[in-house]
């Protein structure tokens, strides 16, 4: 296992030399912010983000994320062009000793919570979703001047109205044709500079405002993997995006795809399943529904040996910024984490060391 943090860059409040200061921490997860979306990355800023970790005294081996212009997803005309873009970022960010590339195929958004500083009763705040709140928020059926917290915020109400409805023509058939689109030209690539890449699944994991949304379920990885047959199309394993459905049974996912080393980037997060939504909680397997010792088990016993990431943390201790993104409970995550796959390791080695008495 491989410990990584994810960082802004030099916008971000959480200093680089603070994570460095986490026990075990090796890696850190970043991308390059001074593009739009679609357009092919500078190396010199590449270089940047690389010196900026090294210099820290950590590796730059996880790109989050080399987004998915829309128009790809929405299969249209100018798509060669994105995808040709999309490639070679791909190939850059490989020439400066990225291992793995972590993105996404949700339509318009990228993660929705309806909010992002919900009161747990141990004073600290979370990010949570309640299905009534996100209702009175659609875009297409309320004049609500509403916004969910990440929504993105270059889009006018209009706009953001007008790119649901194109969505909204889409089948979940016609969004699985543009993503398979997208990895025939975009996995042989990778695997031409040994890069991972690793979809990220539905955050949440059903559909919201009637767009398509179709990485949600074993189900739909095993279509995923399927498109190309390839390790290098692979997975992130998102606990807390998986697992804030009770039909999905986490453990057993880790098991299946890290068995078949389809697995290359882990977010380990808890959730706590609510019959209205969910909310996200502290790392610990007590504070919300998922068991995360036996995720780890899973991924340690089938083999894997990639990259962690403690996923979002509450603010906790005061802190204040990014919303799941604070220093402070993403460092007890990875602590934790830590612990977990010690004691996993370490049983494995003790009964090794049994078998040989
Ligand atoms: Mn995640």
């Amino acid at each position: 296992m491989k410990l990584s943090f994810r960082w802004y860059g030099d916008d971000d409040a959480v200093r680089l030399d603070y994570i460095r200061q986490i026990p075990n921490m090796s890696t850190i997860v970043s991308a390059v912010y001074d593009v739009p979306v679609g357009e092919v990355w500078s190396r010199e800023s590449i270089a940047h983000v690389k010196a900026a970790v090294e210099n820290a005294g950590m590796r730059f081996e996880v790109v989050e994320s080399i987004p998915v212009h829309e128009d790809i997803k929405l299969g249209k005309a100018n798509r060669d062009a994105l995808i040709e873009n999309y490639c070679e970022n791909i190939r850059r960010v490989a020439d400066a000793g990225v291992k793995v590339v972590c993105y996404n195929f949700m339509p318009v958004f990228d993660w929705t919570r309806t909010d992002l500083a919900h009161v747990i009763p141990d004073g600290s705040t979370t990010l949570v979703y309640y299905g009534e709140q996100a209702a009175a928020v659609n875009p297409l059926e309320t004049n609500s001047d509403l916004t969910l917290p990440g929504w993105d915020a270059s889009y006018s109400r209009d706009e953001l109205r007008n790119i649901v409805a194109e969505y909204n023509k889409l089948t979940d058939e016609d969004l699985w044709e543009n993503l398979g689109y997208f990895l025939k030209k975009v996995i042989p690539v990778a695997a031409e500079c040994d890069m991972y890449m690793a979809i990220h699944q539905d955050d949440p994991c059903w559909s919201i405002f009637g767009l398509p949304r179709i990485i949600s379920d074993e189900k739909d990885l095993d279509r995923l993997l399927a498109i190309v047959d390839d390790r290098h199309n692979g997975l992130t394993l998102c606990c807390g995006s998986l697992g804030c459905s009770a039909k999905n049974d986490v453990v057993g996912l880790a098991a299946k795809y890290a068995k078949a080393g389809r697995i290359h980037f882990v977010h380990m997060r808890n959730v706590e399943i609510l019959p209205y939504g969910f909310e996200e909680r502290a790392h610990y397997s007590p504070c919300g529904s998922l068991d995360m010792y036996a995720i780890a088990k899973a991924l340690h016993d089938n083999g894997f040996d990639g990259y962690i990431r403690p996923d979002h943390g509450r603010m906790i201790w005061g802190e204040t910024g990014r919303a799941g993104y604070g220093l402070y409970d993403r460092a007890l995550g990875a602590a934790y984490i830590n612990g977990l796959f010690e004691a996993v390791e370490k049983a494995d080695s003790h009964v090794d060391t049994a078998n040989e008495r």
